[in-house]
């Protein structure tokens, strides 16, 4: 049960986070950040440019400095203090979650579940700090040769603002785990958990400039990380566009490590030998949650001749069914969508849906004026070609597709240049190992769908992205592998 929520929270820091102070920005400018359950603004938030990044940059070097106390700490004692900052977490859960349900307009149970899944993802990475390991190796001649693993020194970590304090969370405890140090930018949109994270860094004992925090857009607070000279590792989430000009940045700079979590359209593919009303609620929720603002969204779900008009005719009763409202309300399973311009994308591509031919079996429109609702929307007869087939929508909207053939489906499926999630629906054990094999995508799940843990890797095929993030493998992306060799009069077996 999450903690009681706090309707009209106090909004405590909106400046930038730098050696473990908050300061205004060096140009004195502010950017609003809006209700979008109301359209209103919530607050004005100190706008970082360049020369805050410079100034993050310049206490970032000064904490990872050989012979500073981060760099002298024992390992144990790093593990330790996630540990802290995961209990401040949980203790603040309350307040964190309803700061994150006015900027970001989630349904506040959810706010709470993500920032019960950060804690998670904190005590797990915890747990690796004083486990990440090298080898002896055994080389040719009289040597004696080791490998480090090194932490990769200042990262630069870019949040989108679709689950804004959980990502926040996702790039910050493998970065620390691993020893870096980290400079992170929060989405304009949802800067405000992130700001109060801040606080709670400073009281679980993170020594100063080990953690930054600049609030600002894209352009200018995100792109003087992605261009620093000093900034050896660069972390996004976000949009496929803008993933491509991280990774021109990181080369034309200096070419740093870059890993890119971006965009999908996930297929979710149905067979007619399952239980048909839960394929269904797991399709549903697929595309439906986060009010499907989700980057592993399965937004195609392709669904066998032989049940797909009665598949339609489940989701479409789901859909109508799903509560969409206050997100302090209890019931509530969808609110806003994030801003007018996600709004605005959503509206044109449902429009451009029911041009290119597909049906509206409901919803298709917006809901009053007051904030960016719109309809929880099912689509059928939706063909490979149209636009709500191929393009990212980010909004609450299924398209469901037909198949009659597993060779044909696993084509279809593969015939996008994203590869984030993949689900198939199947009791069959040959034809979900065969689809297993086959599907390109970082993740594929089999009767279930958005089974994200601390401890499994997540990360895109093809323009998904590059890296992995959770688990084992989210660490390698912060570790620099070193080897040493040291000249020894013999070597023995
Ligand atoms: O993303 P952006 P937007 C997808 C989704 C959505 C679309 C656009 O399809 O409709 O992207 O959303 C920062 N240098 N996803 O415009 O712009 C920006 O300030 C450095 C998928 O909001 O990619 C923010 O912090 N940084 C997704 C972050 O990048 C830059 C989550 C994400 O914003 C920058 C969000 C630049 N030049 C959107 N430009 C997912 N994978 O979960 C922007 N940013």
């Amino acid at each position: 049960m999450p903690p009681p929520p706090i309707k009209n929270p106090d909004v405590k820091y909106t400046q930038a986070f730098i050696n473990n102070e908050y300061v205004n920005c060096v140009s004195g400018k502010t950017f609003p950040t809006i209700n979008p359950t109301t359209k209103q603004k919530i607050a004005d938030v100190q706008e970082g440019d360049k020369a805050d990044v410079d100034k993050a940059v310049e206490s970032a070097k000064a904490a990872f400095k050989i012979g500073s106390e981060w760099r002298r700490m024992d390992a144990s004692k790093r593990g330790m203090l996630l540990m802290k900052l995961a209990d401040l977490i949980e203790r603040d859960m309350g307040y964190i979650g309803s700061l994150e349900t006015i900027d970001n307009g989630k349904p506040y149970k959810n706010a709470c579940v993500d920032i019960g899944f950060a804690v998670e993802v904190i005590r797990y990475y915890a747990g690796w700090a004083d486990k990440i390991t090298g080898k002896t190796i055994p080389i040719n001649g009289d040597y004696f040769c080791y490998t480090r693993h090194e932490p990769i020194g200042i990262c630069g970590q870019i949040v989108p603002w679709n689950y804004p304090f959980m990502l926040f969370i996702l790039k910050l405890a493998p970065a620390l785990a691993s020893g870096c140090v980290s400079i992170l930018k929060p989405a304009e949109q949802t800067p405000l958990t992130s700001l109060y994270a801040g606080a709670l860094i400073k009281e679980a004992g993170f020594p100063p400039g080990v953690v930054s925090i600049i609030p600002g857009y894209g352009p200018t607070a995100g792109a003087a990380i992605t261009n620093h000279p000093g900034i050896n590792k660069v972390s996004f989430t976000g949009s496929t566009e803008v993933g491509q000009l991280i990774q021109q940045a990181s080369g034309m700079s200096n070419l740093k490590r870059t890993s890119l979590e971006l965009g999908g359209k996930s297929p979710n593919i149905v067979f007619g030998d399952v239980d048909l009303d839960a394929a269904v609620a797991w399709s549903h929720a697929a595309v439906m949650e986060n009010m499907g603002q989700c980057c592993v969204a399965g937004t195609r779900t392709f669904v066998h001749e032989s049940i797909y008009d009665e598949f339609v005719k489940k989701s479409v009763a789901m859909a109508n069914n799903r509560v969409v409202g206050d997100p302090f309300d209890e019931k509530t399973q969808n609110g806003p969508q994030i801003d007018d311009v996600q709004f605005e994308k959503i509206l044109d591509l449902i429009e451009s849906g029911k041009k290119e031919g597909a049906k509206v079996e409901c919803g298709g429109e917006k809901i009053g004026d007051k904030g960016y609702y719109i309809q929880p929307t099912v689509f059928s007869n939706v063909q490979d070609n149209m636009r709500i087939a191929k393009e990212e929508i980010f909004g609450p909207v299924q398209q469901i597709l037909k198949f009659s053939d597993e060779d044909e489906v696993i084509e279809r499926a593969n015939n996008t240049h994203y590869g984030l999630g993949a689900a198939v629906f199947t009791n069959d054990i040959n034809r979900a190992l065969k689809f297993a094999n086959s599907l390109q995508a970082g993740s594929v799940w089999v009767n279930c769908y958005l089974a994200i843990t601390p401890q499994a890797p997540f990360g895109g095929f093809k323009m998904s992205g590059i890296g992995r993030e959770y688990g084992e493998y989210g660490l390698q992306d912060y570790l620099e592998v070193k080897n040493v060799v040291i000249k020894i009069p013999q070597k023995n077996s």
